[in-house]
C-alpha cells in the first residue's frame, strides 16, 4: 500500500488559539472515524501563532485526503461548528492553501 504525504496551510482568526485545541481535543468520534475508514492517518496540525497560520500533514491510504470529503454531511457539518475559528469559504469549509513537497527522508 502506497501512502501519500498531505499537506495543506488553513488560517486561524486571531486569538482563536485554545478554543481551536479545545475543539480538536473533542474531535467528533464519528469525524475521526470517517478519516480512519477513509485512510487517512498520522494526522497532525500545526499552529504559527506569528501568522495564526495552520499547517496541516497527513498521510493517505487511498485517493481521498481530509479535504477531499467536502460531499459527507458530517465533514460540512464539523466546517460549520469550526467556522467561527477559521479563514472559511462561503461553504464554511476551510480556506486550504494545499503544499509542495519538496523533500522526504524515509
Ligand atoms: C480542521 C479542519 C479540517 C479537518 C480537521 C479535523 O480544523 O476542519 O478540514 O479535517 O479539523
Amino acid at each position: 500500500m502506497v501512502m501519500e504525504n498531505i499537506a495543506f496551510k488553513m488560517k486561524l482568526k486571531p486569538g482563536m488559539k485554545a478554543e481551536y485545541i479545545k475543539r480538536h481535543a473533542e474531535i467528533w468520534p464519528e469525524l475521526k472515524q470517517l478519516l480512519i475508514d477513509t485512510g487517512v492517518s498520522d494526522y497532525t496540525i500545526f499552529l504559527d501563532e506569528e501568522s495564526n497560520t495552520l499547517f496541516a500533514v497527513q498521510k493517505a491510504s487511498g485517493e481521498e485526503g481530509s479535504q477531499d470529503l467536502g460531499k459527507l454531511d458530517i465533514v460540512q457539518r464539523w466546517w460549520k461548528h469550526m467556522a467561527d475559528l477559521m479563514e472559511t469559504n462561503p461553504d464554511h469549509s476551510p480556506l486550504i492553501v494545499p503544499l509542495e513537497k519538496v523533500w522526504h527522508m524515509d
